[in-house]
């Protein structure tokens, strides 16, 4: 295996709308992210994934782009990007912004060109269809609901898009359309980025042709994992994507990738692979229903050691998966992967050592090294995230009533892990000096940096400490490239691990609230983190209290 200069590295995904609003506007900015990278460095993280800041109507809050060579005004301007980057550079950290390219938004001028002359050149940019009255081309259903197919206007055409009516797919089939995308990504590379994270990109190739498949609601809609599944030779745009961009610049790639086929792993992200890394989302997908958020399963300890288990095992040592707990799109993970009632500093950083210590590149979402919890959502009314409102309809249709529905779609709400960065215990957690675009989490004035950052029991130093840990030159070979082992793996609301090398090391944590007695295959040489203060019994023979997670050397 190659080594690359982000193997070692730990990674943080900013949501600009909700990490610090620099002008009382209600909205975070760029200015805001330059003001707050001292804490990021004192964190220690080295890798920032922004999600989009690009000029956009924030249909889909960015993911809907309609100028990719200029920033939104509400978060600032180019000169305060540039200005990050060399900030950042100054402090050995890189940027990497968020590429959207299965599709931009519907005010983006190809689109509006495609309206005006869909036979055109721009038309050609889009997967246009003649509109047949009463039938749609295909029976898709889009990702957040209804068909996929919607009227161009002014045309007697449709246009496809498997996201918002207002996130138009773009045509990977045409070379000038692929042309285009190159020479954006390259001309933010050369502004001194140090890569990508990949929205959706599995979405990018379509089958042709494009077909119906048998309806699975009552909408006579299918799933879009449909076409997905039938989809062919996705690699062919993401490799030439790699050549023509990436790899001339030995950036940083992160795919947004679901549904790989376990064969195809060393193309995705082995030596040469489409993308330097990519998501693990095993975790995140598990329980999740055909019929709609109301329908998912929770997770349970056991479940969620095997899906990580599961991930390590197909991956190996072929390439890294980036490893995380959370995302802008996922509910928060201390609310999601910790049983009911047991959400507490213990427990938080159980789930934070066990998902940190994983072979991967691990990536941390804004607040979750201060371990924020789910928004509690008290109205529809208060939601924002688009996918929410379509899923409490989806719920509503199912027969669930308006509280069912607001209680089942609450716990996935992409606003949970949206509501603003929790600063410190002044008016709106001291995210803004206005009024907060999306509801804080009223739990601020127990959960904020400010409490943190000065204090060694807090969630944010024990974060601290396993990124100090991924970096003290003892451990680093080991925590970066050891193979990992699980231990114990049919022990109950047990998640144990070896990260195998010179040393090794043991992370075993209990992932419930009652002690649990374990007997070590040998006595270890040194306890490197330990979220609890004592460590009982003996060296071998060690009585773990609830939630008591240890990362011992052996
Ligand atoms: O998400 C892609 C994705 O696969 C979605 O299914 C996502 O899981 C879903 O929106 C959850 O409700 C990416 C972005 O991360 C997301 O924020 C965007 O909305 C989406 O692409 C479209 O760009
Ligand atoms: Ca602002």
């Amino acid at each position: 295996m190659v080594k690359k200069w982000w193997h070692d590295k730990v990674a943080y995904q900013i949501y600009p709308k909700s990490f610090y609003d620099s002008n009382g506007d209600g909205i975070g900015d760029i200015p805001g992210i330059i003001s707050k990278l001292d804490y990021l460095h004192d964190l220690g993280v080295d890798i920032l994934w922004l999600s989009p800041c690009y000029q956009s109507p924030l249909a889909d809050q960015g993911y809907d782009i309609s100028d990719y060579y200029n920033i939104d005004p509400r978060f600032g301007t180019m000169a305060d990007m540039e200005c990050l980057i060399a900030e950042a550079k100054k402090r050995s950290m890189y940027i990497l912004m968020d590429l959207v390219v299965n599709h931009c938004s519907d005010e983006h001028e190809w689109f509006r060109k495609a309206c005006e002359d869909p036979e055109g050149k721009y038309g050609g940019f889009f997967y246009l269809r003649d509109k047949k009255e009463g039938v749609l081309p295909t029976n898709w259903r889009s990702y957040f609901g209804g068909p996929v197919w919607d009227d161009l206007p002014g045309t007697d055409k449709q246009y496809l898009h498997v996201f918002h009516k207002k996130q138009p797919d773009l045509n990977w089939e045409n070379p000038e359309l692929r042309e285009e995308v190159y020479k954006n990504i390259n001309w933010w590379l050369d502004k001194g980025l140090g890569g990508f994270r990949i929205d959706a990109i599995i979405n990018i190739k379509k089958p042709q042709p494009m077909r119906s498949y048998p309806p699975d609601r009552e909408d006579g809609l299918c799933s879009i994992g449909n076409m997905l599944q039938e989809a062919r030779n996705v690699g062919e745009f993401l490799g030439e994507m790699r050549d023509r961009t990436f790899k001339k610049y030995d950036a940083f790639s992160v795919g947004e990738v679901f549904n790989e086929k376990p064969d195809e792993i060393p193309d995705f992200i082995g030596d040469n692979g489409y993308f330097s890394s990519m998501f693990d989302f095993n975790e995140t997908i598990f329980g999740s229903s055909q019929k709609g958020w109301y329908d998912a399963a929770p997770i349970t300890p056991d479940d969620y050691k095997n899906c990580c288990f599961a991930s390590q095992a197909k991956v190996g040592d072929i390439g890294f998966l980036s490893n995380i707990i959370e995302n802008h799109d996922e509910p928060r993970g201390v609310s999601r992967y910790i049983p009911k009632g047991d959400c507490c500093d213990e427990s938080k950083k159980m789930l934070a050592a066990l998902n940190f210590m994983l072979r991967g590149i691990p990536f941390i979402y804004q607040g979750q090294e201060l371990g924020m919890e789910n928004l509690p959502i008290s109205s529809i009314d208060e939601v924002d995230d688009i996918s929410t409102h379509d899923e409490y309809r989806v719920a509503l249709a199912a027969g669930l009533s308006p509280e069912e529905a607001l209680k089942a779609v609450s716990a996935y709400s992409r606003d949970n892990a949206r509501s603003p960065m929790q600063w410190s215990d002044e008016p709106n957690a001291g995210f803004t000096t206005g009024t907060p675009w999306l509801k804080v989490n009223p739990n601020y004035t127990a959960i904020n940096a400010a409490a943190q950052t000065g204090n060694e029991d807090s969630v944010y130093s024990f974060y601290r400490k396993l990124i100090a840990l991924r970096k003290d030159p003892a451990y680093k070979e080991t925590i970066v490239y050891g193979a990992l082992e699980p231990l114990w793996q049919d022990r109950h609301n047990l998640m144990a691990y070896y990260r195998k090398g010179n040393p090794t090391l043991l992370v075993v944590g209990n992932y419930q609230g009652d002690e649990q007695e374990i007997v070590l295959p040998a006595a270890y040489k040194k306890v490197l983190l330990n979220n609890y203060k004592d460590i009982a019994e003996n060296q071998e023979r060690i009585t773990l209290h609830g939630y008591q997670v240890l990362i011992l050397e052996m």
